[in-house]
């Protein structure tokens, strides 16, 4: 499918960080002992940590470079009203466009907390805006814009690109906090990334609390998982998909739902517009999953020494502190262009 756009507003973020994170659980071939498991043996990319905050990537990758996809334009042959290209601002005469609409919010869907649309106009410089003007992101390494489901998608290189959100207090769910994090993703190769995550290893013992969402690696059929971890003992409720496959270099949409109910019954997941069921990983009280890390999109959390960097394109990532029912994630999912 592709692109249509709408409209979205803008704000500031800042600085970088580096990391410090052992584990992968997202390839975690089970239960991870809460030990080392340093054998992240895709994550070549550490080294480039330290050049995280100017990749001589980023200039350019961002602008959009204009509605160059408008070339229905030239069809008003001889139309002394040329000037205008009225006809632009849609884009809907893309071959295929699907529509679009963030209209739902509000109505059909809640209002998230933040939703980061990913379009080319939403990004200036390194800034990432909102589109609900409360968290914007922060471009580091270096990603670009590229063709999305709805305008533009954010296209991380898996080398040293994410995003990172510096308003952390907005997204400091509790284990008694609904939460839902939801977007589309487009994940080429073999690795399954972190989608959007708040956790870190600051605390002793190899883990933080915190919590993340992403796609497992091809050992576990590239699930989606989600998991409210707090690693020293393993604990944790860590819920993934039964079905997988969601690592195919195609658009998957994909909703992670928790109804703060601290259990595993209560996370769930809707995936291309379809509730799936789920298996349970682990499942123990983390207690305590609050955490002072800011969250970032594309890599586990920005305190993480393996951040575990993944190439993938993503596309319309909000988050909302309710948990959305089936119906709203399904009228998301069309509203964003899924094919209900
Ligand atoms: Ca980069
Ligand atoms: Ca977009
Ligand atoms: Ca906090």
């Amino acid at each position: 499918m592709s692109l249509s756009r709408p409209l979205i507003v803008l704000l500031l973020g800042t600085l970088a960080c580096t990391n410090d994170r052992d584990k992968d659980e997202l390839t975690d071939t089970d239960t991870d002992t809460g030990g080392a498991d340093s054998s992240d043996t895709t994550d070549s990319a550490d080294s480039a940590d330290s050049s995280l905050p100017g990749d001589s990537g980023d200039s350019g990758a961002v602008g959009d470079s204009g509605d160059s996809g408008s070339a229905g334009d030239s069809g008003s042959t001889g139309d002394s009203g040329d000037s205008g290209d009225s006809g632009d601002s849609g884009d809907s005469g893309d071959s295929g466009a699907v529509a679009c609409t963030r209209t739902v919010f509000g109505s059909t869907v809640p209002t998230p907390l933040a939703f980061w649309t990913m379009d080319a106009s939403s990004v200036s410089g390194t800034t990432l805006a909102d589109a609900q003007a409360a968290a914007p992101g922060t471009l580091v390494g270096g990603p670009s814009t590229t063709a999305g489901v709805c305008g533009e998608a954010l296209d991380l290189d898996g080398v040293d690109d994410f995003v990172r959100i510096d308003n952390e207090a907005l997204f400091d769910f509790s284990t008694a906090t609904p939460f839902t994090i939801a977007a589309w993703v487009k994940v080429p190769g073999t690795l399954g990334p972190f989608v959007f995550g708040k956790s870190d290893n600051a605390v002793a013992a190899g883990g933080a609390p915190g919590y993340y969402a992403g796609l497992r690696d091809a050992a576990n059929n590239h699930r989606a998982l989600l998991d409210l971890v707090n690693d020293p003992g393993n604990l944790g409720r860590r819920v993934q998909t039964s079905t997988g496959g969601y690592v195919d270099d195609t658009w998957h949409h994909l909703v992670y739902i928790y109804d703060g109910s601290n259990t595993v019954a209560g996370i769930s997941f809707v995936v291309d517009g379809q509730s799936v069921t789920s298996t349970t990983i682990v499942n123990s009280n983390p207690g305590d999953i609050l955490n002072d890390v800011k969250p970032a999109i594309g890599i586990r959390g920005t305190g993480a020494s393996d951040p575990a960097f993944r190439p993938f394109q993503v596309d319309e990532l909000g988050v909302w502190g309710v948990a959305l029912t089936v119906t709203q994630a399904q009228a998301l999912y069309a509203a964003l262009g899924g094919t209900p």
